[in-house]
């Protein structure tokens, strides 16, 4: 079996420091320091996530998101099983440790179940980065939601599928996973994938606009990096304000919090600014005549 994945190019990444003691997900950075990749490592289980998976994949996550070296980065799932030469992207919450209050960790070392991964959705939601789900097989139930959340993705023509579990298994993401997914493909495509809870191969969800491309397997990293480095040819301002401009009108408050955050941070660079806080700092009034009112 590859060390990390059938799909990993060992020439373009290199794990990242402080990161030895994963054991659910692997973590790199591309050899200039500026992609992370970060993959679900549970493929005998279709990359399905337990809640130390999940703790593991916010450190990674927060991780990229404070390196302001990293712009882009890829999740993806390793693979295939070495039981049976299946691939998944992640096929949500592991099953077998489902508790009536949520997710159970292995060593019992917490008396409530966890239902953290909506944190994870969070974070990629609201990190100013793009994040690309690179889906080499079955993006299922909480795995699914985790593609939908993400602003791009790619799949594989030969292995990538689709289906949300959900109403299978008696679980429903009722946020992201499910509304925003609606503002992607429709209410009534929406409701057909969660209602029926059916399969559909990649060409189907680019057809409903669910992802942004379907390449051959063999193909899939090498094209989420190209694409990765042609978003990094791009403004970092301009991309990082698009991102929180296009979810601010499905994020309410704290989608205008997040833009406006950032709206902030371009005024303190202003020479208006800097007057503000001079004027206070050297105790007078401030001069606003040199700043027009601008229409
Ligand atoms: C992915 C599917 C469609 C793949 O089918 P395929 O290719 O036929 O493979 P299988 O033979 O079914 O699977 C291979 C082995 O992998 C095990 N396995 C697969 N998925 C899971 C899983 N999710 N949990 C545990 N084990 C899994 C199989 O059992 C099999 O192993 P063996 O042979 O030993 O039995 C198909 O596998 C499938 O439908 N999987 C289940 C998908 C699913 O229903 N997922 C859960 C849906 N709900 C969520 O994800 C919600 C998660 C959630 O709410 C949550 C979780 C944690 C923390 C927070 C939250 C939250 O969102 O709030």
């Amino acid at each position: 079996m590859p060390e990390v994945s059938e799909l990993f190019d060992p020439s373009a990444w290199k794990p990242v420091a402080g990161f030895d003691s994963l054991t659910d997900i692997t973590y790199h950075q591309d050899t200039a320091g500026r992609v992370a990749r970060i993959a679900f490592d549970r493929p005998e289980v279709r990359n399905a996530f337990r809640p130390h998976t999940v703790d593991e994949l916010y450190s990674a996550l927060d991780d990229a998101r404070q390196n302001a070296r990293i712009g882009v980065v890829l999740l993806t799932g390793n693979g295939p099983s070495a039981r049976d030469g299946g691939w998944a992207f992640c096929s949500g919450g592991d099953q077998r440790i489902r508790g009536r209050d949520g997710y159970q960790y292995a060593d019992g070392s917490t008396s409530t179940g966890r239902l953290h991964v909506l944190e994870v959705q969070r974070l990629i939601r609201f990190m100013p980065k793009v994040v690309i789900a690179v889906i080499p097989g079955w993006a299922a139930g909480g795995g699914h939601s985790l593609h939908v959340v993400c602003d791009l993705s790619i799949a594989s023509a030969e292995h990538g599928k689709f289906k949300q579990t959900d109403a299978d298994v008696g679980s429903f993401d009722g946020g992201y996973g499910s509304a925003y997914f609606a503002r992607q493909v429709g209410q009534k495509a929406a409701r057909e994938v969660f209602f029926l809870a059916r399969e559909y191969d990649a060409k189907r969800a680019l057809e409903m606009g669910a992802i942004n491309a379907v390449v051959p397997h063999a193909d899939l990293e090498r094209v989420a990096l190209e694409w990765a480095n042609e978003i990094l040819g791009k403004s970092p301002t301009a991309i990082r304000m698009l991102k929180f401009a296009f979810n601010a009108v499905d994020d309410g408050m704290v989608g205008q919090q997040v833009f406006a955050g950032e709206a902030t941070r371009l005024a303190y660079g202003t020479d208006e600014a800097v007057e503000g806080r001079d004027a206070f700092l050297e105790k007078r009034e401030p001069d606003w005549s040199p700043f027009p009112w601008q229409f």
